[in-house]
């Protein structure tokens, strides 16, 4: 069969490489785009080719791959199925009108979704949208080979979510797959697009022109944040690919002259013993790329990082969220500050180049003080990049099923809606006083990274650089304190628009 795997984006999380800044020539066709590649589809053609299905990729950030030309391409191929990836409620109403506009044009092609929100809101989706025959639940190496095996009996593929006349069908749940070793590594070749590493801001903020791609070792986390859905979609496991399986994708990379990898696993450092025989194995095989990852501070075996660093590991985010222990217990992230302090010192004793810390602010029960004291901390920490984002809220998140509960969202109504806490809930200090206090807080770090680490401030600066234009920099280094134009912006709820609120009524709920 000839199957259409289409990854639909955010537009606010990828940019052409402006045309000063293209120093090499990518080739034929090819276009470079800063921005993270599409490893959801790139995962899905290797292993539907094994099956022996014809595969056509489409990244909507190429400016060749948008609906008019997928529609061009559907009307001219004749594709027997269209499977749309997307990863969060952002993009929803712009993979709607895609389907839309594909099912109009090619009314027998069977439309199928899947992806991080389409997993959680499966049913919605088909009730939603009549031009999306299903969805795929969960993983897609195995359920999309079934799925195509089974066209004229969807009633038989676990982990579907069909229509059958009017009636919405969820046929059981597809059990996680048991061993991630046994595919094909991803298809980084077939887009015509070559992937920038840069940081995910709308400015472009290029950390170097190497050749970039990510990975994914493990899947999930078996945490509880109450923000996160992490835990929902990957049903509270922690599984991962066999340290031989994930050094043969790296050698396979460096050959192919990938110089810059970032792990998109949700909790890469959970275990030692897999990072070490990773670690060591880099080191062995003498393979010559950089890469960085994402993880939690109480894992991280401090052990691990000097060998991470001998393993050219340049790169660290932690989620630190919050510089009280008030407001950690609150998101339920079990982690102490003092193993945030630990965790942050140790990576940078030990050489890790950029440490980034992510932190939230306006989360329930935060008072001003309490998001100071975050500023404070972070300026007390050996960070090197930081990012303070107001609290928001997904659908399959425990912080949602919270608010149901306190009747500030109605799930039937608002279940394709993501907000930012400080919009909705009384317990939290309203936006305005939340960006009040970031302004001031940023103001504060910054004065500090200034005035008492200059040497390090100046050797990031010189990072950026290096391939951004000095306006680009200022732009950079001003983004903080400019409003974000977001391509879908956070909603208010049903309830709060049928009453004609713009804030929550905060009257009894002190945030002080
Ligand atoms: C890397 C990443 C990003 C990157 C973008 C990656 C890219 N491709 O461009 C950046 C930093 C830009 C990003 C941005 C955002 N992200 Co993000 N991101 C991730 C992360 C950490 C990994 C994604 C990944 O690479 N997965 C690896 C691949 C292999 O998995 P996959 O794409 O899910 O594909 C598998 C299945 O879903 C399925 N599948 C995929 N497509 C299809 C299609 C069909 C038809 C079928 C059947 C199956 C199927 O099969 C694949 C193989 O099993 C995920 C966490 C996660 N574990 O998913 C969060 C995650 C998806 N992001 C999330 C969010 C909230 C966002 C933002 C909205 C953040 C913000 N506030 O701005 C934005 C907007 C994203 C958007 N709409 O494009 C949430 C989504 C929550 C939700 N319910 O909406 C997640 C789950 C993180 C979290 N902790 O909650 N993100
Ligand atoms: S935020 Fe991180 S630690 Fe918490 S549940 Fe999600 S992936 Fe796990």
């Amino acid at each position: 069969m000839k199957v259409f795997l289409v990854y639909v984006r955010d537009e606010n999380f990828c940019r052409l490489l402006p045309k000063e800044m293209d120093r090499s020539n990518s080739g034929k066709g090819r276009i470079k785009v800063m921005g993270f590649p599409p490893l959801g589809i790139q995962t899905l053609a290797p292993v539907l080719r094994q099956h022996g299905h014809r595969v056509r990729m489409f990244d909507t950030c190429h400016p060749q791959m948008q609906a008019e030309h997928i529609a061009q391409a559907v009307a001219e191929e004749r594709p027997d199925v269209i499977a749309l990836s997307f990863l969060s409620t952002t993009t929803y109403p712009a993979v709607k009108s895609l389907a839309q506009r594909l099912k109009l044009g090619a009314p027998q092609i069977p439309i199928i979704v899947g992806g991080a929100f389409a997993t959680i809101n499966s049913d919605r989706i088909l009730g939603d949208c009549p031009a999306i025959d299903c969805v795929g639940v969960g993983e897609g190496e195995e359920l999309l080979p079934d799925y195509l095996s089974n066209l004229a009996d969807p009633g038989s593929v676990a982990g579907l979510v069909w229509r059958n006349g009017g009636e919405i069908v969820e046929n059981v749940l597809r059990p996680l797959i048991g061993d991630l070793n046994q595919f094909p590594y991803p298809d980084r070749t077939s887009l015509p697009i070559d992937f920038i590493e840069s940081l995910p801001l709308d400015v472009p903020a290029v950390l170097s022109l190497d050749k970039f791609c990510t990975m994914q070792t493990s899947r999930g986390c078996p945490y509880a944040c109450i923000y996160c859905d992490i835990p929902s979609l990957a049903r509270g496991k922690w599984r991962y690919r066999s340290s031989e399986h994930v050094l043969g994708e790296m050698q396979q990379l460096n050959d192919m002259g990938y110089r810059s990898i970032y792990l998109t696993d949700d909790h890469f450092l959970l275990n030692r013993k897999r990072i070490s025989e990773v670690c060591r194995g880099i080191i062995e095989r003498r393979l010559q790329f950089q890469w960085g990852c994402e993880g939690r501070v109480d894992a991280v075996a401090v052990d691990q990082l000097p060998l991470m660093k001998k393993a050219n590991c340049n790169f660290l985010a932690f989620g630190v969220e919050a510089g009280t222990q008030k407001v950690l217990d609150r998101l339920n992230k079990k982690q102490t500050l003092k193993q945030v302090e630990h965790a942050v010192s140790e990576a940078k004793r030990h050489g890790i180049a950029r440490v980034h810390g992510f932190f939230v602010i306006g989360s329930p029960g935060e008072t001003e003080e309490d998001i100071l004291a975050s500023f404070r901390f972070a300026a007390r920490l050996k960070l090197d990049t930081f990012g303070f984002n107001r609290l928001c809220v997904y659908r399959g998140t425990p912080l949602w099923q919270e608010y149901i509960d306190r009747g500030v969202i109605d799930d039937a109504r608002d279940w394709d809606k993501w907000f930012k806490c400080s919009d909705i809930d009384p317990s939290v200090l309203s936006s305005e006083r939340v960006n009040r206090r970031r302004m001031k807080g940023y103001a504060l770090l910054f004065a500090r990274r200034i005035f008492g680490r200059p040497i390090r401030t100046y050797k990031l600066l010189r990072i950026f650089g290096r391939h951004m234009k000095k306006s680009d920099i200022l732009k950079l280094l001003w983004s903080p304190f400019r409003r974000r134009t977001l391509t879908r912006k956070p909603d208010l709820p049903a309830r709060m628009i049928e009453l004609g609120l713009e804030e929550p009524e905060r009257g009894a709920v002190s945030t002080m």
